[in-house]
């Protein structure tokens, strides 16, 4: 079996709980301020995951509603840098925590020297401060939408990742939670290990080496703890 050198994590859905009560949240906040009607509700924003990245997002449900492409582009980018705003602030107030298990896993990749990297579509004006805030200085590289102009399913973001760190991807692994997510991981050509969430479940997640409910789930706990390097002691 291929010890692990490296893992590269998603952020939205994986590392922290950040669609249904963060980022939904500062999208209806962002409407409501500029005096729109638009509301997102927790299942109408479940669909609207397809979507990666909040501009594309609001631009793909501006047009659904009837607006014009060029409008809907010019109407989601306003709004899309406010509601980045509001997400700091989201951040901030301490709103968006880790999911169960992830500080634990954290903890033991620490323990035995394995490299922890981050692959996001999201914009990095609230992904630094929300990693700094929930995890501390842990991560080595952090990619963001910001930064990649394809976003996942395109490998962009984590083919990145692999290029600045020159980590090799048959000793690398990519955690994600969503089907996005999973085809960007396998993409790159790494494998990925899905931890589902309330708005992923029912993703096909099929590529992924190991599908688990979480990181708590006992399957994903095993799956690392086999895969990592023997403690110094025992090398000699
Ligand atoms: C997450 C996203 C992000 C967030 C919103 O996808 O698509 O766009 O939903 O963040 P993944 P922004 O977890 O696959 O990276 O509004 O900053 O885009
Ligand atoms: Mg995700």
């Amino acid at each position: 079996m291929v010890r692990l050198e490296a893992v590269i994590f998603d952020v939205d859905g994986t590392l922290v709980d950040s669609e249904r009560d963060g980022h939904r949240v500062a999208f209806n906040a962002a409407f409501e301020e500029a005096g729109l009607p638009d509301h997102w509700d927790v299942p109408t924003y479940g669909r609207l995951l397809r979507t990666s990245g909040g501009d594309r997002r609001l631009a793909a449900w501006f047009e659904e509603t009837g607006a014009s492409p060029e409008d809907a582009r010019e109407l989601a980018a306003r709004l899309h840098r406010r509601k980045t705003e509001i997400m700091r602030q989201v951040v901030e107030d301490g709103r968006v925590q880790a999911r169960p298990g992830v500080v634990q896993l954290l903890d033991k990749l620490d323990a035995h020297d394995i490299q922890v990297h981050v692959a996001t579509t999201g914009t990095r004006a609230w992904v630094e401060p929300l990693l700094a805030r929930v995890f501390g200085p842990r991560f080595q590289t952090v990619v963001t939408g910001t930064e990649v102009t394809d976003l996942k399913p395109s490998p962009a973001a984590y083919l990145r990742v692999l290029e600045l760190t020159g980590c090799s991807p048959t000793a690398t692994v990519a955690v994600e939670d969503s089907a996005n997510g999973v085809r960007a991981a396998l993409g790159a050509g790494l494998r990925c290990v899905a931890a589902s969430n309330a708005y992923t479940r029912d993703d096909d997640l099929s590529g992924a080496a190991l599908v688990a409910d979480g990181f708590t789930d006992p399957a994903l706990v095993a799956w690392f703890h086999n895969r990592l390097p023997l403690p110094t002691s025992q090398h000699s």
